[in-house]
């Protein structure tokens, strides 16, 4: 089944296209709050809602070339390792193509793949990533080696990637547990700004910004929408009260996406999304958020603010 195009713009072929988006509509270690299979096609639903004109950057997101792959739907009685490895291999697959790749959630557990895709490495593999940095925007650690007796949890979806070397700089953590975030400091490569620190410390901010600005080479963004501020996500599977703003956010993904030119963005990707009964705001903020990202990536205005 194919998505109607995504911002009600005509599709692209994938050669010719500057994003490519991979629909990933898993849901299988969901720890509470369900409903992040629906959410991409919600998403591509409200995503023709979305205004295409974006005044910030100027960006006529309608001149966007965006190609939609097919949505990676999980078979049934899929095993989770092999919904993740047909994940890498649908995401390696896009990544043959020039354009930007964003993998569009689903719960958070599919990173892992969609970073070793974009970093052109193996998921059985033992390369070392620390060339790369993990931009992770989470109110989660997401550290922890398993959960729920299984290590490909989305409570899990950054400790691969840091035991193999990356660096992870999370944005709007506000929930973590004592092991892994020991284990994060204690790798000496993990560098978090707690959402209580960036709300109360004028200084916080001002780190996170020379943090970001300070990123060289490889950079890949995940955005765990439970970062925001509940009322922007109250769908998503643990909605954590103190979350970001969306200004705030999105201050902070400009000053990524365009204040660095010494970094190199080798993927996206927008998780834990879930659809809820009588609401629109999950997959409308998260086809919102997605806009937004198109514009930032498409604008090549260095941002000075
Ligand atoms: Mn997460």
């Amino acid at each position: 089944m194919q998505f109607p195009p995504f911002l009600d713009v005509p599709a692209s072929e994938p050669d010719e296209a500057d994003v490519l988006l991979l629909p990933l509509p898993f849901e299988a270690t969901v720890s509470y709050g369900g409903g992040t299979a629906a959410a991409p096609e919600a998403i591509w639903r409200a995503s023709a809602q979305v205004e295409l004109w974006d005044e910030e950057t100027d960006v006529d997101l309608a001149g966007l070339r965006i190609h939609s792959a097919e949505p990676l739907f999980p078979r049934r009685n899929e095993l989770v390792q092999e919904y993740l490895d047909r994940a890498w291999t649908a995401a390696a697959e896009l990544h043959r193509h020039a354009g930007l790749v964003i993998g569009v959630g689903g719960e958070h557990s599919v990173s892992p793949p969609l970073v070793l895709a974009a970093t052109g490495t193996e998921e059985t593999g033992t390369e070392d990533l620390s060339e790369l940095t993990v931009v992770q925007f989470d109110a989660h650690a997401d550290l922890r080696l398993e959960y729920d007796g299984t290590p490909h949890s989305h409570a899990c979806a950054m400790r691969p990637l840091l035991d193999r070397g990356a660096r992870i700089i999370t944005v709007g953590c506000r929930s973590a547990e004592r092991e892994e975030y020991a284990h994060g400091l204690a790798s000496g490569r993990v560098r978090t700004f707690m959402a209580r620190n960036l709300a109360r410390d004028p200084g916080e901010e001002a780190a996170l910004l020379e943090c970001l600005d300070g990123i060289e080479g490889s950079v890949y963004l995940t955005v765990d929408v439970d970062v925001l501020e509940v009322h922007l996500c109250p769908g998503t599977g643990t909605p954590e009260p103190g979350g970001l703003g969306w200004w705030q956010t999105l201050g902070w993904l400009d000053r990524l996406l365009r204040g660095n030119r010494r970094c190199r963005l080798i993927g996206v990707d927008v998780v834990e999304t879930a659809v809820q009964p009588g609401t629109r705001v999950n997959e409308f903020v998260a086809a919102r958020l997605l806009a937004k990202i198109l514009a930032y990536h498409a604008c090549p205005t260095t941002n000075t603010t």
